[in-house]
């Protein structure tokens, strides 16, 4: 694999220097700067290119060109945010970035309840917790008709959640769900947040697979044109939450994308922690068969329980059978003749990084682990594979 790292630009405090000694040698970044469904010109393409080849790194892979709102409720602009999108693509391509990933889910980007959980060895991982998102749900936002959406027993939950909830509890619960987290590029107040999920009252899964479907056929013919590779990213978490429609967190998911568009730069950011929420995604039999279709690849691991709730475990432990999903990797990369894009996705907050103002998800340290690991399990399975 190509040995990547997210990097948020020149106010991350992990630096390009820091992501050099990690030993990855490619980039994944943004102009965060731009606003959604603004173009990104190839004046500040070039910019952040030239600071990231400075460094002695290259810019393997853009997470993410954001997809506006208008665009996945077919309202307002969608158009003129469309045509923009098509621009992005062309000015990528002319300055030599070949891989854009971007996701379909509606209003928020990926969410969690707790960016600070203790694991057993003292270091802190990021949580999803159903009960939490209840109690934001049914009593902070209050949120018409939440109820039906939630068993019994939840709703029971989230009341003596939320009863103990402190007022600076309150708004750090808030903060984690909607305020944004990095990467997520929009922020909501509770109003707003009302208000944006008001525009998904007549938008079920169907109609939202059909409008990514329709962004895909404007997009898909720029993206072969100017031979970028485009990657949607999982629902994270792969599953409905506050009722909104999901349509990228499943196998039928992926079929039904490749069903409507079957170009072979038509794909998918693998993303093993997000899919890996859900038992029913048989992760290696996805590199199998997807394969084909896998421009770039988040490696992580999370450990869920039937209620719904997860959290980041190390990358070697926890849910996903990170080994198995390597082999198919490798055996992935000698069928195509090509090493694909991976980053290590999220790390714990550890050792010196504890005292630290970091990026949730993203230290340097938790993610050094993470690629130091995932470096030498490649190495051994494509020996392995090698000497059979
Ligand atoms: C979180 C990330 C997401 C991801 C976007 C892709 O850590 O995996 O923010 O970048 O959903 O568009």
């Amino acid at each position: 694999m190509e040995q990547t790292m997210r990097w948020y630009g020149p106010n991350d405090p992990v630096q390009l220097s820091d992501i050099r000694q990690s030993g990855a040698t490619g980039i994944v970044t943004a102009l965060h700067q731009i606003p959604n469904g603004e173009v990104w010109s190839r004046e500040a393409i070039k910019e952040r290119k030239d600071i990231i080849e400075a460094a002695g790194l290259t810019w393997s892979v853009v997470e993410s060109v954001p997809v506006h709102e208008n665009i996945k409720t077919r309202s307002g602009n969608f158009e003129t945010y469309i045509k923009n999108y098509q621009e992005s693509i062309r000015n990528l391509a002319a300055e030599g970035i070949g891989t854009i990933c971007y996701n379909f889910m509606p209003i928020l980007d990926w969410t969690r309840t707790n960016l600070a959980y203790e694991v057993e060895n003292g270091a802190k991982a990021l949580r999803f917790e159903m009960k939490a998102i209840a109690a934001f749900d049914l009593h902070i936002l209050q949120r018409p008709g939440a109820e039906a959406e939630y068993s019994e027993s939840m709703q029971q939950k989230a009341k003596a959640y939320f009863d103990a909830l402190t007022g600076d509890d309150k708004q750090q619960l808030i903060n984690n769900i909607i305020a944004g987290l990095p990467g997520a590029e929009e922020g909501y107040s509770v109003e707003d947040f009302q208000k944006a999920l008001d525009t998904y009252k007549d938008i079920d899964a169907n109609k939202l697979g059909e409008n990514l479907n329709l962004f895909l056929d404007a997009i898909i013919p720029v993206a072969e044109e100017n031979k970028v590779l485009i990657c949607i990213h999982p629902d994270d978490p792969p599953f409905p939450i506050f009722g909104l429609p999901r349509v990228v967190s499943t196998a039928s998911d992926y079929d039904r994308i490749l069903a409507n568009n079957n170009s072979p730069l038509n794909g998918f950011t693998f993303c093993t922690g997000s899919l890996g929420v859900r038992a029913d995604n048989d992760l290696p039999a996805m590199v199998t068969k997807y394969g084909e279709h896998i421009h770039f690849i988040h490696l992580r691991s999370t450990q869920r329980d039937e209620e719904g709730n997860f959290y980041e475990a190390n990358h070697m432990e926890g849910d996903v059978p990170m080994a198995d999903v390597v082999e198919e990797i490798v055996k992935l990369q000698q069928r195509i003749g090509k090493s694909l894009p991976m980053r290590p996705d999220h790390g714990h907050q550890m050792l010196d990084d504890l005292g630290k103002v970091t990026n949730p998800g993203y230290s340097a340290i938790g993610r050094l682990k993470g690629l130091a690991e995932l470096r030498g399990l490649e190495i051994g399975i494509a020996r392995s594979i090698l000497n059979r």
